[in-house]
C-alpha cells in the first residue's frame, strides 16, 4: 500500500507542469474586476487567490475536492468499514488523504495514514510544562496557540531552510511538518482541556483511530460521540480559502514561515467572534434565552425567541451562528449536524430550540433587512451535538473547530510550496488615490 508521501510524491510533477501550462496559456487573462466597495468593504468575491483542496459555491455549500458532504459520507472510508452511511461517519484520516491527494482513498491507505499520525503524536518535551504554567482562566484558543508554537522546536522545514535547503525540496520538508502538526494537536488540545476544566490527566487510546483516540485523551469513552468527533473534524477541515483562518495560515506560509508558524497564526483568525468563535458565542445565546426566559417563567418558543432575537438585533449585536460572508442558503455543514441530530438524539431539549431558532431566524434577519444570508452556518449546530454529550465547557469549542481547520489548511499549505506559489503581496491604496483614480474615469 502506498504512503501518503508516496503517493503525493508521483503527483507533484505532472501538478508542477499543469500549473505553468494554465500561467503560460492563460497568465494575462483578467478573472474579474475590484469595485471601490470590494476594496473597502473586506475584498468579498475578489478572485485573486489559488485554492485546490475544496471550493465554496453559495448555494450550495463546500465541495471537498469535488466531493459534497453527502458524497463524502457515502465513498470515504468509515471506522467500521470500508465507507457507506451504516457504517458510520467518515474518518478524518480518509478526508484528510482526499483533501491532499484529491484521490478517494481505500480503507488500507486510510489506516496506514492513522499509523503514521499515532507514531508522530508526541510532542517536544517542554509543550506539556508550558501548558502546565498557564493561568485555567486564559482563554483555551490562547493557551492552543501557545501550545502549537512552543512546539515548533520540532519543524523539519525551519532547520531544513537554516541548512541551506533547495526550493525544490521545500515541500517535503513541509509535508514532515503538516503531517506532524495534525498529529500533535489533538494532544495539545486535550491537555488544555484536561488542564482547564479537570485534573490535567491525558490518557491515549492509539488502538482507535485519530478521533477515536482524541475523544479518549479528552476523557470521554462513548462511542457514538466517537462518531460525532469524526463529523466533527470532518465539517470543520476546509471551506476554501478566502475564510479568514485558511487565508491567514495561507498568508503566513507563502513568508516561507514553516507550518507550525502559519497555522498558530490561523488560529489566532479563528479565534475571532465572527469566525470560528461563533460556536462558543451561540450556546452564550442559547442560554440567554433559557436565562430570561426562566426569570420570566415563561415557555421557549417560536414567540419568546423571535422576542429575544429582536432585543439582540436592536442593540445592535449580531445573532451568532447565522449569516456567511459567501453562503447564501442553509450551510450543508448545518444540514448533516441536523441528520446526526435526528438520528441519535431526536428528543434533545437544546435540539429542540436550535430547530425553534431555524423556523424563525430566516424570517427575522429578512425583516431585519441588514444581512446578505438570513440562514444558518455550521456553527449554530455544533455546540448543541456536544453539548447533548456531557461537552458543555462551550469556551473549549472553538479549539476543536482548531483541530479540524488544520487539516483543510495545512493540505493546500502542502500544494502552496509543491507548486512554488510566491510570497502573498496584494497592492494597498490610499483614500487619496481612489478618489483621483476615480474621479478621472
Ligand atoms: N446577525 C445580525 N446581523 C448580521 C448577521 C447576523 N447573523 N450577519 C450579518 N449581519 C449584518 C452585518 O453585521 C452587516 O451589518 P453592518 O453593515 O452594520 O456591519 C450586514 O448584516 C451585512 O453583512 P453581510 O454582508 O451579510 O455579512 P458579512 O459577510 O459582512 O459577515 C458574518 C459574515 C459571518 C461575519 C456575519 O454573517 C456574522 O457576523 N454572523 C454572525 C457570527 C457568525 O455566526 N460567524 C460564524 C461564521 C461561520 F461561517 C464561521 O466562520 N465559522
Amino acid at each position: 500500500v502506498q504512503t501518503i508521501s508516496e503517493v503525493l510524491a508521483s503527483q507533484v510533477p505532472q501538478k508542477q507542469a499543469d500549473l505553468l501550462a494554465l500561467k503560460k496559456e492563460h497568465g494575462s487573462k483578467v478573472l474579474g474586476e475590484v469595485t471601490v466597495d470590494q476594496c473597502i468593504g473586506g475584498a468579498r468575491g475578489v478572485k485573486c487567490m489559488l485554492w485546490e483542496t475544496s471550493n465554496l459555491d453559495a448555494e450550495e455549500g463546500i465541495r471537498f475536492r469535488g466531493l459534497t458532504i453527502p458524497d463524502c459520507q457515502q465513498v470515504l472510508p468509515t471506522f467500521k468499514g470500508p465507507s457507506g452511511p451504516e457504517n458510520g461517519e467518515p474518518l478524518l484520516e480518509s478526508l484528510f488523504w482526499l483533501l491532499l491527494t484529491s484521490e478517494v482513498p481505500t480503507k488500507e491507505q486510510v489506516d496506514t495514514l492513522t499509523a503514521d499520525l499515532h507514531k508522530r503524536a508526541e510532542l517536544p518535551g517542554h509543550v506539556v510544562g508550558i501548558l502546565n504554567s498557564l493561568p485555567k482562566d486564559m482563554h483555551p484558543m490562547t493557551q492552543f496557540t501557545i501550545g502549537l508554537n512552543a512546539a515548533q522546536t520540532g519543524s523539519a522545514f525551519a532547520a531544513a531552510y537554516q541548512a541551506g535547503a533547495p526550493k525544490s525540496s521545500y515541500h517535503d520538508y513541509v509535508l514532515e511538518d503538516i503531517l506532524n502538526v495534525v498529529a500533535q494537536l489533538p494532544e495539545i488540545a486535550a491537555t488544555i482541556y484536561r488542564n482547564v476544566y479537570f485534573d490535567g490527566v491525558v490518557e491515549k487510546d492509539t488502538s482507535l483511530d485519530y478521533s477515536g483516540n482524541f475523544c479518549r485523551m479528552l476523557g470521554y469513552n462513548d462511542p457514538s460521540f466517537d462518531e460525532l468527533m469524526r463529523l466533527y473534524l470532518c465539517i470543520h477541515t476546509d471551506h476554501e480559502g478566502g475564510n479568514a483562518s485558511a487565508h491567514t495560515t495561507h498568508l503566513v506560509g507563502s513568508t516561507l514561515s514553516d507550518p507550525y508558524l502559519s497555522y498558530a497564526a490561523g488560529l489566532n483568525a479563528l479565534a475571532g467572534p465572527l469566525h470560528g468563535l461563533a460556536n462558543q458565542e451561540v450556546l452564550g445565546w442559547i442560554q440567554g434565552i433559557q436565562k430570561k426566559m426562566a426569570a420570566e417563567g415563561k415557555e421557549i418558543n417560536a414567540e419568546t425567541i423571535t422576542e429575544f432575537t429582536w432585543d439582540t438585533l436592536n442593540a445592535k449585536k449580531v445573532i451568532p451562528g447565522y449569516g456567511h460572508a459567501v453562503l447564501r442558503k442553509t450551510d450543508p455543514r448545518y444540514t448533516c449536524q441536523r441528520e446526526f441530530a435526528l438520528k441519535h438524539m431526536p428528543d434533545d431539549e437544546l435540539f429542540k430550540i436550535v430547530n425553534t431558532i431555524y423556523e424563525v431566524m430566516p424570517g427575522i434577519l429578512t425583516e431585519h433587512g441588514k444581512t446578505k444570508n438570513p440562514y444558518p452556518n455550521v456553527d449554530s449546530h455544533s455546540g448543541v451535538l456536544l453539548w447533548h454529550y456531557g461537552f458543555t465547557q462551550f469556551q473549549y469549542y472553538t479549539v476543536l473547530f482548531g483541530v479540524s481547520r488544520a487539516v483543510g489548511a495545512l493540505s493546500q499549505l502542502y500544494w502552496d510550496r509543491a507548486l512554488g506559489l510566491p510570497l502573498e503581496r496584494p497592492k494597498s491604496v490610499t483614500p487619496e488615490f481612489i478618489k483621483n483614480f476615480c474621479e478621472k474615469q
